[in-house]
């Protein structure tokens, strides 16, 4: 069975974590195969739009824990190669991707899995769902972005209540404070996922990947360099074929047809 599961239709990528009996946790194969799909979603131009969930009852508990054999009195193992190999780069693809990521949290998302969540463009999420920062509970730190993602997202105190307690939070706790975009009905998630995401790869593909480039530059640069860099993409954007359509199809009192070009 391959842990991932891909399908392209009408320009969305759907990419589900498919290892269901350990709730979708990341063994080096997963990563793997993650990556290729990632790549796909990145070369080809069919794609517009992608969208990532798990199967089964979890959406991801982060890394197996039964992968390495670790126990009190052995000796100690460096975390470091896992994270820099495949995680990291797993984060920074998903951030740098040029086209939206919509992510279905179906279930738990614990751990790296919920960071994974968090690094996605818009993160929908079944009102059973949860989100748990559990490497506090295994004498871990969160990993993933997960300490660049919590203050950013919902503050200080809560992102430190959060990593330190490794607590679940309930999809409605975290629409409410601000953690995801939406908790959504468990039996609608994936037909409105797909909406969303369907909207989104219909839409000015080029604009997308300038928004989520300009957003995510935000949280690092001051209102003078992110003036700049409006402007520089803004230019870039006023290029595209997009939109000279979106405002052909605005002037003329129609719906607009965006090529993603
Ligand atoms: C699992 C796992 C799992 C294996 C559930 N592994 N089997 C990066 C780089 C390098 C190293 C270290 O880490 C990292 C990043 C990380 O992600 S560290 C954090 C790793 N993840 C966790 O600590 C989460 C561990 N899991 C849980 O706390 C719970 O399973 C959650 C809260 C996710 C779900 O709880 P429940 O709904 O009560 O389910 P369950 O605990 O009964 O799990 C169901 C099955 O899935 C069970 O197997 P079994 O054979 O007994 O049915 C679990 O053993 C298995 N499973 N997570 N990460």
């Amino acid at each position: 069975m391959p842990s991932i599961l891909v399908a392209l239709d009408a320009g969305v990528l759907s990419v589900t974590l498919n290892r269901p009996e350990k709730l979708n946790a990341f063994n080096p194969g997963m990563h793997e195969e993650l990556r290729a799909a990632l790549q796909r979603a990145e070369d080809e131009p069919a794609v517009r739009a992608v969208l990532l969930t798990g199967a089964g009852r979890g959406f991801c508990a982060g890394q197996d824990l039964s992968e390495r054999s670790v126990s009190p009195g052995a000796a100690p193992i460096d975390l470091s190669a896992s994270i820099g190999s495949n995680y990291n780069p797993l984060v920074r693809r998903l951030r740098a991707l040029p086209k939206p990521v919509v992510c279905a949290v179906n279930g738990v998302a614990a751990g790296a899995g919920a960071n994974i969540a968090l690094a996605c463009d818009i993160v929908l999420a079944a009102r059973s769902s949860s989100f748990v920062q559990s490497f506090s509970r295994i004498g871990l730190i969160p990993d993933s972005g997960g300490t660049f993602f919590l203050p950013r997202l919902v503050g200080a105190a809560r992102a430190m209540g959060l990593a330190l307690l490794g607590e679940r939070l309930s999809a409605e706790d975290a629409e409410r404070w601000g953690l995801i975009w939406a908790a959504v009905d468990d039996t609608e998630l994936a037909s409105y996922a797909l909406e969303v995401a369907r909207t989104l790869a219909a839409g000015p593909t080029r604009g997308y990947g300038l928004i989520k480039k300009a957003l995510y530059a935000s949280t690092e640069n001051s209102l003078d360099t992110q003036l700049d860099l409006e402007r520089d993409l803004q230019r870039e954007a006023g290029f595209s074929e997009d939109y000279r359509e979106g405002v052909a199809a605005f002037m003329q009192k129609r719906p607009p047809i965006f090529k993603g070009k």
